[in-house]
């Protein structure tokens, strides 16, 4: 008896995890809707399979329906995320599967979108339709967390990257450009940039790498370039403002200027507070803009206002085996007792932690 209750929840697990592979899919083409995927299940039997493609486009539960190939009447649905049931750019999922008959639905995890949730589950349940809610729930709400903070918080799921020496130093100083860390970081580095929706620096950055900030070391849509400017002062040659290979923002002072769009970047005012762009205006604005995940690629200065903010979610520190000497930009990033080192792993030469905080607002949803 007991064997076979095993055997269940890992065939459950089995099949919600399929559901999560699946959503992954719609990564670089669904936000700031979440990644969702929908598995359907007849006789133990996957006949359906689906996942959110595309902004605006069909919701996963519906895609797995039309990608039936036998009628899902009396089957099961495995979905990473509870299903809507509002109209918002598509009907409800929830009407999609009573209308065929769905019997059994498998939730990861409730939409945090106070707009549905619970109450997907609800509709289903009043349907008729048994609802069993936390299927691999820590995965899903992992591969949601953007989503999740976002819809919540009104702000972007913050990542802060920084390379450094073996001493700790992000360069010799905040004029010259060095490229500290190996291959293998490097291309690790461009997966994380696949991964969020815009990548932020700020104007030194912008003018000593005069850096693209695309995706070229894997396969992966590039993120939104963001570039804090307050005066607007950079100059147009850069290639950010050029090579037309990703929508850009350049954030500047809101004393001094307005939003306006222009054919190489848009301009978004933000609070200028102390001579710096408030780190939370900044957040807030590209929240607004639909940006549910950032990626703070530097320099120090960037870096220090956001970490006194306290405003990061989470630090990815590249280390090289190398010293530096006679540096002097110091990596501004001190892993005090707030953090928690979630991951190490050596990336040929170098090493990668990531630390986390915030996992508590996780936990809460
Ligand atoms: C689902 N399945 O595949 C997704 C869901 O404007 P819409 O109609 O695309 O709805 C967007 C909201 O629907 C989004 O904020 C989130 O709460 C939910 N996403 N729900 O049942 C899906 N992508
Ligand atoms: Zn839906």
């Amino acid at each position: 008896m007991e064997t076979d209750s095993i055997l269940t929840t890992n065939m459950h697990e089995l099949f919600m995890s399929r559901a999560i592979e699946l959503a992954k899919q719609g990564r670089g083409h669904v936000s700031p809707n979440p990644m969702v995927g929908c598995v359907l299940v007849l006789d133990g039997d996957i006949i359906g399979e689906g996942y959110h493609e595309q902004f605006g486009g069909p919701h996963a539960e519906v895609m797995a329906m039309r990608n039936a190939r036998k009628d899902p009447v009396d089957g099961i649905a495995y979905v990473n995320l509870e299903p809507c049931c509002t109209t918002g750019k598509t009907p409800p999922c929830t009407a999609a599967l009573i209308e065929n008959g769905i019997s059994e639905v498998y939730v990861g995890m409730l939409d945090p979108n106070p707009e549905i949730n619970g109450k997907g589950v609800e509709a289903l349940e009043k349907a008729g339709i048994m609802v069993h809610v936390g299927i691999l729930e820590k995965e899903a709400n992992r591969l949601n967390q953007s989503f999740n903070k976002w819809i919540t918080h009104k702000m972007p799921w913050v990542i802060a990257k920084v390379a450094q020496s073996a001493n700790g130093y992000m360069g010799l100083d905040s004029e010259t450009s060095i490229w500290l860390t190996g291959d293998v970081s490097r291309t690790h580095a461009h997966t994380l940039r696949s991964e969020v929706d815009a990548v932020l620096i700020g104007r030194q950055t912008a003018l000593i790498d005069d850096p693209s900030l695309t995706v070229r070391e894997v396969s992966g849509e590039n993120p939104k370039r963001v570039i804090m400017d307050t005066n607007r002062t950079l100059p147009l040659s850069l290639n950010i403002f050029n090579d037309k290979k990703a929508e850009t923002y350049v954030l500047c002072s809101d004393k001094r200027f307005s939003k306006t769009k222009t054919h190489f970047c848009q301009y978004l005012p933000v609070r200028e507070e102390n001579n710096i762009l408030s780190p939370i205006h900044v957040l807030e604005s590209l929240a607004k803009e639909g940006i549910t995940s950032i990626l703070i690629e530097g320099g120090q200065k960037i870096l220090e206002s956001f970490l006194s903010a306290d405003v990061i979610d989470q630090i990815f520190i590249y280390t090289a085996p190398d010293i530096l000497n006679d540096a002097h930009l110091k990596n501004p990033i001190q892993l005090s007792d707030e953090w928690m080192i979630s991951e190490e792993e050596k990336l040929g030469d170098d090493t990668l932690i990531i630390a986390e905080k915030g996992v508590e607002c996780l936990q809460e949803l």
